[in-house]
């Protein structure tokens, strides 16, 4: 507006010329503003059509997510009724019709295993890790010709057997004099 100011100043000067420059000025000035004005409104909708744009994107992604999430839980429902089995919760293992997994943790050191009683049912798959916190020991179970190896403190070994006979089965360890110095329990098939 200083310019413009200055043109009227100078058209109360210069008389006659100072107008017609001060019109051109003003017509400009005027151009010019409505220009940016929709350079403006221009990058406002590209700033919001592109806002949109990722809405939707946005949106397809979390409908694909779903999708995807909805299918595998079919494929996990549908396998689990294809193998006739179920997750019984608070249980450790897999329940299918045919046979349950039961799994065992169980550890040795000098001269004791951790549990000195195992009960199972019959029929079960045993699935049992033995570990050996300290000496040198094994697993070894009567009735089911069932041993693991001789393992060093830190080591482990997992063995899997059916328990399909029933009955009470001593387990010991068979490294030396161990098994008279206590490392006994037993294994209850019911
Ligand atoms: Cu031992």
């Amino acid at each position: 507006m200083t310019k413009i100011n200055n043109f009227m100043n100078d058209y109360k000067l210069n008389q006659g010329i100072g107008l017609p420059i001060a019109i051109i000025i003003i017509a400009l000035a005027l151009a010019g503003g409505g220009g940016s004005y929709y350079v403006i409104k221009r990058q406002a909708k590209q700033a919001r059509e592109a806002q949109e744009r990722a809405l939707r994107e946005g949106d397809a992604k979390l409908k694909e997510m779903r999708m995807m999430r909805d299918a595998m839980t079919k494929s996990d429902d549908a396998m689990m009724e294809k193998e006739g089995g179920m997750m019984v919760p608070g249980y450790e293992g897999i329940m299918t019709d045919k046979e349950v997994t039961h799994m065992i943790d169980l550890t040795a050191q000098n001269f004791s295993f951790s549990k000195s009683e195992i009960r199972v049912k019959k029929g079960e798959k045993i699935e049992l890790t033995f570990e050996v916190k300290e000496g040198y020991h094994d697993w070894t179970l009567e009735g089911y010709n069932v041993r693991t190896k001789k393992i060093n403190a830190g080591g482990e070994e997992t063995i899997e057997f059916t328990a399909n006979k029933a009955g009470t089965f001593e387990y010991y360890c068979s490294v030396g004099s161990h098994r008279a110095m206590g490392m006994t329990g037993r294994l209850i098939v019911e």
